[in-house]
């Protein structure tokens, strides 16, 4: 497989000091050499340009979401990287950062895939709107904003409208509702396995679930969104939102392997690892074993 690495050094979306040094840490721990062991041609295409901005500024583009217009900015530029590494028969791999990214991959991999779905393994749900955020930070609403929900300017980036059926979204391991959010994955009636429903049903009966799915809904490629603080806070002293009780590092892999199995899976993200938080580096150890992980299982 030719990979496409894609870094992007932000932390506007989260509002935290750490997480934009994600890719940067990533390569010293030579991510690269991690995927070419598995036979891949892997393209690494840097980091993309991130515009400074003061902290002073923050609410100088909207009175509600935190750095709105650099988030913007980068994002447009990342999906149509991304989309543009589809095109070139190529897998994006797009490593953060924080999770606003997801705005501009998923952007980008709508665009060259008519009947997406997306795979969102994260503590949160990521689908506030800037009118439900408790927080202004835009990290916590990219996949509203891919189903269309939410302001107009983060359902607009790349192009204008839906990038993104909910019947075609699937949230893993989510454990830390905000009211709004609880409301909107009601009406929208998405595919919510939450850490509860993950204990009860077992990772392999939410897989089944999923499987069949993107079968029923004829989906054409999967994207993929890993957020780290999907596993468990104690495994991961590196993210600025961890959460109680999450996944552990072998259910996030049995994840990964029968997602990749079904041969849908055409991009990814890596997101949230905050290199001032960790300590001793476990985080991006944690990190680079997954990234190890994924692409041994990806032919
Ligand atoms: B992440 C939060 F209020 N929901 O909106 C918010 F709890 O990308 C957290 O999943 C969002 O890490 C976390 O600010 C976003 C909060
Ligand atoms: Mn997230
Ligand atoms: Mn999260
Ligand atoms: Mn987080």
């Amino acid at each position: 497989m030719n990979i496409s690495l894609i870094g992007v050094p932000m932390n506007y979306g989260c509002d935290r000091e750490g997480a934009q040094y994600g890719p940067e840490k990533l390569r010293e721990k030579k991510i690269v050499d991690v995927i070419k062991k598995y036979n891949h041609s892997i393209y690494d295409f840097g980091n993309l340009y991130v515009p400074k901005v003061c902290d002073t500024e923050k609410y100088a583009f909207h009175n509600r979401m935190k750095y709105l217009k650099p988030i913007v900015e980068v994002n447009t530029n990342l999906a149509h990287q991304v989309y543009s590494a589809l095109a070139a028969g190529n897998f994006p791999f797009v490593i953060g950062g924080d999770h606003s990214l997801g705005l501009g991959s998923i952007a980008g991999a709508s665009k060259y895939y008519e009947n997406l779905a997306v795979v969102w393994i994260d503590a949160h749900g990521d689908i506030n709107t800037d009118e439900t955020s408790p927080s202004g930070n835009v990290h916590g609403m990219p996949l509203a904003a891919a189903m269309g929900v939410g302001c107009t300017s983060l359902t607009d980036v790349y192009y204008k409208g839906v990038k993104v059926r909910p019947e075609n979204v699937f949230i893993i391991g989510a454990r830390d509702l905000d009211e709004g959010e609880v409301q909107l994955a009601k009406d929208k009636k998405l595919n919510l396995y939450t850490m509860d429903k993950v204990k009860y049903m077992g990772v392999d009966g939410i897989l089944k679930d999923i499987v069949e799915k993107l079968k029923a809904n004829n989906v054409e490629a999967v994207h993929l969104s890993f957020d780290m603080d999907a596993l468990d806070s104690d495994l991961v002293p590196g993210t600025g939102t961890p959460v109680t009780d999450g996944m552990t590092i072998d259910e996030v892999k049995y994840v990964f392997k029968h997602l990749m199995d079904t041969k849908l899976v055409k991009s990814m993200d890596l997101v949230e690892l905050n290199t001032h938080l960790d300590k001793n580096d476990v985080t991006a150890e944690v990190a680079i074993d997954l990234v190890d992980w994924t692409f041994k299982l990806i032919a």
